[in-house]
């Protein structure tokens, strides 16, 4: 096992792991930007770096103040947590190169799944459905054309280096198939620099369902079942839980089934989401995501296990401390995600936190590096902080939730909390009765500025 691991992250994911690695006896390396030299993380970890100016790309992104960090204080692995550099496969590649172990996959497998075409290539070869279209590539506008009539429409073109919705287009009819494949193009060559596109049937009224799976490395792998992220706003996830309360038992082993199996065969190691749209009972395969996520404790709630515990025994060559049938569903989790941003419009409202205390009691899990008296910079995420609730339903947990909001306080700046209350009192969120568009559409009619 590591003696020693550094932490390429901030705020409440920096905690997360750093909380995992405390209670495996492994000593924690905190990086930061000069804008950071009073936050949480450093203050937790047991040595801390600052690694350059505010700016991301000159600290957090820095591959050479990272890896300079890591030689200075020892530290035998690297944790990237989740954005910056958790699914740069180049930056993995440099980290082996020196010596130092990545807890995460490989640089090959965030590669294929970094390419959107290739994943699905891969994950239908692996027997995972997927959404019918296009096999690769689509090379020009006649092309597109030829599979909008195959296919019919609507359709959505997508940017092969996408993901997270950019580069993506809605043609709904041939005449607009000109337009929308122009500018998807347009888009991943601009955003990504590859104008690489392909092309799926657009399902109009799906559930964002995905699995969370798990491997050693060595050919085994396990599912954790699914999350139901659909009430996002502008594609960045709001409100997630675990089960999702459309998904039955028997789909939840079929499904997990095949991801697990998927996974095994590749040999992929550590944490990995599997992305489905979900539509009349149906699962397609949209991407997949070669990181911890940011909702992974609705997961580690209902299963009552450590993620990050895990990740770093499989990293450290070590084996999972679960298989398949150690994993059982015990009651429902729900998160939501408080930011620091100013309502009706979510404009980012970073500033100093005159008071702070965070709600507690059975079922409830806050994750987040705020603290009293703490400025929050302007130069990142907008989340400060997780607000998790278990209960042994799912009712259970959205009383909890309403209980624990109420016992939030967070004082000097603008949250997304006053959203949260204002979602509690909609039956179709009791109901669970939601998809990937319900969110917007309720914005659009509450929000209204
Ligand atoms: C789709 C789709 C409908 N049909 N693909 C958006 C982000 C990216 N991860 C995939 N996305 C979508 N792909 C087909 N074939 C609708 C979306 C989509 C979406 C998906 C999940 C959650 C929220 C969404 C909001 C708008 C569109």
């Amino acid at each position: 096992m590591f003696d020693k691991i550094l932490i390429a992250n901030r705020g409440e994911i920096a905690l997360r792991v750093i909380r995992a690695a405390r209670e495996m006896g492994i000593k924690t390396v905190a990086v930061h930007s000069t804008a950071d030299s009073d936050a949480m993380h450093v203050r937790m970890a047991d040595e801390s770096v600052c690694i350059g100016p505010p700016p991301s790309p000159q600290s957090y992104l820095s591959v050479p103040a990272i890896i300079s960090a890591c030689e200075i204080t020892g530290a035998q692995a690297i944790h990237p947590g989740y954005g910056f550099l958790s699914e740069n496969a180049e930056f993995v590649q440099i980290v082996e190169d020196h010596g130092i172990t990545f807890i995460g996959p490989t640089a090959e497998h965030i590669r294929v799944m970094g390419d959107k075409i290739t994943a699905k290539d891969t994950m239908k070869a692996l027997g995972v459905p997927c959404v019918p279209g296009s096999d690769g590539g689509v090379p020009d506008l006649a092309t597109a054309k030829k599979i909008g009539e195959e296919f019919g429409y609507p359709v959505i073109i997508k940017a092969t280096a996408g993901g997270g919705g950019r580069g993506m287009k809605v043609a709904n009819s041939a005449a607009e198939m000109e337009s929308a494949f122009m500018t998807a193009r347009a888009e991943g060559k601009a955003a990504f620099g590859n104008d690489e596109v392909y092309i799926e049937k657009y399902l109009t009224t799906p559930r964002h369902i995905e699995i969370q799976v798990f491997g050693d490395g060595k050919g085994k792998a396990v599912h954790l079942g699914e999350r139901d992220c659909s009430l996002q706003r502008r594609h960045q996830k709001v409100f997630e839980e675990a089960p999702g309360p459309a998904i039955s038992p028997e789909e939840r082993d079929k499904i997990g089934k095949i991801c697990a199996d998927a996974v095994a065969k590749i040999n992929y190691i550590g944490a990995g989401t599997i992305e489905f749209l979900y539509e009349n009972g149906e699962f397609y395969f949209i991407e997949m995501n070669t990181r911890l996520q940011v909702e992974h404790p609705v997961t580690e709630g209902i299963f009552g296990v450590d993620l990050v515990r895990e990740q770093i025994l499989v990293a450290a060559g070590e084996d999972m401390s679960f298989g398949q049938d150690d994993l059982e569903i015990n009651g429902h989790a729900i998160e939501v995600r408080i930011n620091a941003e100013k309502l009706p419009n979510f404009s980012p409202c970073p500033g100093k936190i005159t008071a702070y205390h965070a709600p507690g009691g059975l079922g409830v899990r806050m994750d987040s590096a705020l603290y009293n008296g703490y400025s929050i910079p302007p130069y990142y995420d907008s989340l400060i902080a997780k607000l998790i609730v278990q209960g042994r339903d799912r009712a259970e947990a959205l009383a909890r939730l309403e209980r624990a909001l109420g016992e939030l306080i967070v004082d000097g700046i603008d949250t997304t909390v006053p959203l949260f209350h204002a979602l509690l009192q909609e039956p179709d969120i009791h109901s669970g009765d939601y998809n990937i568009h319900w969110l917007e559409r309720w914005l659009a009619e509450h929000m209204a500025d």
